[in-house]
């Protein structure tokens, strides 16, 4: 895999920002769009747009066969054992409320247990809240060692008889561990439990496989992996979905409507009501073709070295603290530069082109628990090199200058 060769593909890296050619840094919070992506949208706006599922013409046909000639992408690219397993949402956030508010509040009682970690991100965290005070069930967390990685005994010993839900996310987007999450599920079917995969971080950046893994619930979002914005989706273990109430009521998920009662289309329609996402979900097709045809295996490999470089750039500057572990990181690093505020290493960072995330990461409860208010952080793709990673350390030492002594 050649990145300097793959970032040509990607326009918007193609300019510069404060006078400097632009270092894009930030592909945690969302990714860029490619070529290919962005013609994909564009020629279904150009040639195929109708609303699907209903209309008997021709575009309506077209539409109809490119949103679900998408789920089917999907259901390969996760490994699906059916199409109907995919559920499309607006992202991760929603595909992990619709577990929490259908099965969570169908299963759970008071006494039971739903299981989480303390790094995850707001979205697989609330959503949880709420399942558990409108059920009575209790929340529980597993302990992270320093690093944040888990070891398999502190799962064993958080994971009872009485837990019906675990929810955890496979790569953190701040620590940059990656969770062994085939273990873990294997754990929770031990004693009963369901296991949701908050895939946000892991989806785009390596090769998941849903039936190895084993998980029942798996949540992942398109902007992340070169999709567009407002696209994302839940799979779920076909038995499961099919004992699922729907949480969204209205047209596209009805079979038959009367003045006092209703029914439900078959799996997976019965949970995307109203006008789906269409055009989105033809991006996220082409953005799968275009991660398969590069390989996730080389995305992963190509990641791992660079933030194991920018790992190494990083601990020679004095005074910056990197928060994570210093092996088998996914493609992101988190740190803190001495006292200075990370709002005001991403500021100065940007004066120099390059554009770090900064902020508590919707992460709250973990920065509590790293005894910091915020962090910045360093996000890799595809399309970064290492002259992206020797350009933030260079801005890095800047900033340090800056801000002067009281560093290191
Ligand atoms: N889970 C994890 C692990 C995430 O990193 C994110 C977004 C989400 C869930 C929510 O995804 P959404 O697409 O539904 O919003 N993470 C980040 C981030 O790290 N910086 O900005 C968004």
């Amino acid at each position: 895999m050649n990145a300097s060769e793959l970032r040509k593909l990607f326009p918007i890296l193609d300019q510069e920002v404060n006078g400097h050619p632009l270092v894009y840094l930030d592909s945690a919070a969302t990714s860029q769009k490619p070529i290919p992506v962005l013609e994909a949208l564009k020629a279904y706006y150009e040639h195929d747009n109708a609303n699907v599922h209903r209309g008997v013409h021709t575009l309506g046909s077209r539409a109809t066969d490119a949103y679900e000639g998408a789920r089917e992408k999907v259901a390969a690219f996760l490994n699906a054992r059916y199409t109907e397993e995919i559920i499309f949402t607006r992202g991760t956030t929603t595909a992990i409320n619709l577990v929490a508010a259908s099965y969570a509040r169908s299963v759970c009682r008071e006494g039971d247990e739903i299981v989480l970690t303390p790094i995850e991100h707001h979205s697989n965290l609330i959503p949880w809240q709420q399942a558990a005070k409108a059920t009575g069930a209790t929340l529980k967390y597993i302990p992270v060692q320093p690093d944040g990685s888990l070891l398999l005994e502190d799962v064993e010993a958080t994971i009872t008889p009485n837990t019906k839900m675990v929810a955890l996310t496979y790569v953190s987007n701040v620590m940059g561990t990656v969770n062994p999450v085939k273990q873990i599920a294997a754990i929770a079917h031990k004693h009963g439990a369901k296991i949701l995969v908050d895939g946000a971080q892991s989806t785009p950046h390596m090769k998941v496989d849903v039936r190895d893994l084993d998980c029942d619930f798996y949540a992942f979002s398109g902007h992340k992996m070169c999709a567009p914005t407002g696209i994302g989706c839940l799979y779920g273990k076909k038995e499961l979905l099919e004992k699922m109430e729907p949480v969204e009521f209205g047209g596209e998920m009805i079979d038959h409507v009367d003045l006092y009662e209703s029914t439900w289309k078959e799996l997976p329609w019965r949970f995307e009501g109203g006008t789906p996402i269409i055009a989105g979900a033809v991006g996220l097709g082409a953005a799968i073709d275009f991660l398969q045809e590069i390989g996730l295996d080389e995305i992963e490999r190509h990641e791992h070295e660079l933030a194991a470089y920018a790992y190494e750039r990083l601990s020679e500057i004095d005074g910056l603290a990197i928060y994570g572990p210093s092996k088998n990181r996914s493609g992101l690093v988190t740190f803190n530069l001495g006292e200075v505020h990370p709002h005001d290493v991403a500021t100065v960072l940007d004066s120099e082109g390059v554009a770090v995330r900064a902020g508590h990461h919707c992460c709250q409860p973990l920065m509590r628990w790293l005894a910091v208010t915020a962090t910045a952080r360093a996000s890799f793709y595809l399309y970064n090199t290492h002259e992206d990673v020797d350009r933030l350390a260079a801005a890095l030492v800047k900033t340090k200058e800056y801000f002067g002594h009281g560093i290191g």
